[in-house]
């Protein structure tokens, strides 16, 4: 299998589905034999960036260092997965800019923040609303909903088997 590197990227609120598409679009791309990755805060937020914070600036450099990285691996050629909330638009467009449009595909996981509250995986929301986490993505801090995402996942809508069929075939490495 030859293919080139592009950066898959996942963008969307706490809950919405993110890591859960991306490990099972990782997966079904390695039983294919396709040399694939996901980034995500589990091995970004922990290590290289675990000086970073949620407050505007921390989050855009954040973001700017995970879009340098990104670079790297697709130069690499691997089918690059990068799952962060990445919540404002001028934000996403850096990364575009930075791995370069051709190799860039945004996709956003589409989920309400209703939704999103009442699955509360992680108890995060309920922190949030009480005070005791600040800056949270959709409670105290924007998301700006992309406007022309390459390809939208509505996880309201779609089972996981729907939605991770839905990217193999929109994008194509199959
Ligand atoms: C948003 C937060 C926050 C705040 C901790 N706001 O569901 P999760 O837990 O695993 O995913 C969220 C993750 C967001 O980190 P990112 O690096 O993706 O954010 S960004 O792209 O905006 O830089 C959530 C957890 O970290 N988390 N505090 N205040 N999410």
């Amino acid at each position: 299998h030859q293919h080139p590197g592009k950066l898959i990227w996942f963008t969307g609120l706490s809950g919405s589905g993110k890591s859960t598409l991306a490990n099972a679009l990782e997966k079904y791309w390695h039983d294919q034999g396709l040399h694939t990755y996901v980034l995500d805060g589990d091995n970004i937020r922990r290590g290289v960036n675990r000086d970073l914070d949620f407050t505007p600036e921390g989050r855009a450099e954040n973001l700017r260092r995970i879009a340098e990285i990104g670079k790297l691996f697709v130069d690499a050629g691997i089918l690059t997965i990068a799952a962060f909330v990445s919540p404002l638009i001028k934000d996403r467009s850096s990364i575009k800019e930075i791995v370069g449009a051709d190799h860039f595909v945004e996709v956003y996981i589409k989920a309400s923040v209703e939704t999103c509250e009442k699955r509360d995986v992680k108890g995060l929301y309920k922190k949030a609303r009480s005070g005791e986490i600040s800056n949270f993505t959709g409670i105290s801090a924007p998301y700006e909903e992309p406007k022309k995402a390459d390809m939208v996942i509505d996880t309201e809508r779609m089972s996981l088997e729907e939605g991770l069929e839905k990217l193999v075939n929109q994008i194509g490495y199959c």
